[in-house]
């Protein structure tokens, strides 16, 4: 059994190494350009074999259905500054050639109930194995820093309580999901500051370095 989920999941292993360093790639060459990158970090997981099983239960997912009907066993996700970064990003993916956008889904235009925003891109990424081309499913999800602040507090206490939140903290997660609204909000307004004292900075920062 567990030789089993080890080899099932070998591919997806192999594709969020692959893809982490891909799209870490595409950051290092804003920086190498002296450009403000629309990327600030990329993380990456294999989803844990208990919560596959979790959500297989709860969305009636057959198990052997996983690789087709689980879009999230490999997922990335690509951390912006401001949101008005998350579309060149989006386009960039779109233009890639190593991998096909099978699926969006803008949660960000159209925030989910919870308050949750983010884009997703469900993509169909070709990993190379000893026995052949595997294509599998991936999901990347971009998102500014205030968004990923709060998905990760509210992702906690969901797995706190189940899903099932106490009035009081429904209602101050809704209010979190706005003030980081507003906050992503504030930060656009003064993005042009911000990205002045960004270039100062790395300047000063390589200067420093090749003294
Ligand atoms: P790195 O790889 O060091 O750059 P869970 O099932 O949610 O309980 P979880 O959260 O997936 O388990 O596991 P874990 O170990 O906390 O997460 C590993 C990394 O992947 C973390 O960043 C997370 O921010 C990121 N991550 C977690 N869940 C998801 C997801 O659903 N989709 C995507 N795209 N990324 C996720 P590191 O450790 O800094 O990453
Ligand atoms: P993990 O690894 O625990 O993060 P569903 O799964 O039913 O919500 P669907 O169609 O499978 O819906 O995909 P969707 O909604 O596009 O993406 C699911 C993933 O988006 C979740 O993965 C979360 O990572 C993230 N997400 C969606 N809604 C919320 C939310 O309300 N709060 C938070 N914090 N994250 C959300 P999993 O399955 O939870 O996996």
């Amino acid at each position: 059994m567990v030789k089993h989920w080890e080899n099932f999941l070998a591919p997806y292993k192999q594709a969020v190494e692959e893809l982490k360093i891909k799209l870490k790639g595409m950051r290092s060459q804003y920086e190498m350009q002296s450009i403000h990158s629309p990327i600030e970090f990329v993380t990456g997981r294999v989803k844990p074999i208990a919560s596959i099983l979790d959500k297989a239960n709860n969305k009636n997912i057959p198990l052997d259905k996983l690789s087709e009907e689980m879009q999230d066993i490999a997922g990335l996700r690509m951390m912006c500054q401001f949101v008005d970064d998350i579309k060149p990003v989006v386009q960039m993916l779109r233009s890639r050639n190593d991998f096909e956008v099978v699926e969006e889904r803008d949660y960000i235009s159209q925030k989910k109930e919870s308050g949750y925003r983010s884009y997703h891109m469900v993509i169909k990424y070709p990993v190379q194995t000893i026995d052949g081309e595997k294509k599998i499913l991936v999901e990347i999800q971009i998102r500014t820093l205030a968004m990923n602040f709060w998905a990760t507090v509210e992702h906690s206490l969901n797995y706190k309580y189940r899903g099932i939140f106490p009035k009081d903290i429904e209602l101050r997660l809704q209010r979190a999901a706005e003030a980081a609204f507003r906050l992503d909000e504030e930060m656009s307004q003064i993005r042009g500051e911000i990205q002045e004292a960004q270039v100062i900075f790395s300047r000063k920062k390589e200067q420093k370095d090749s003294d």
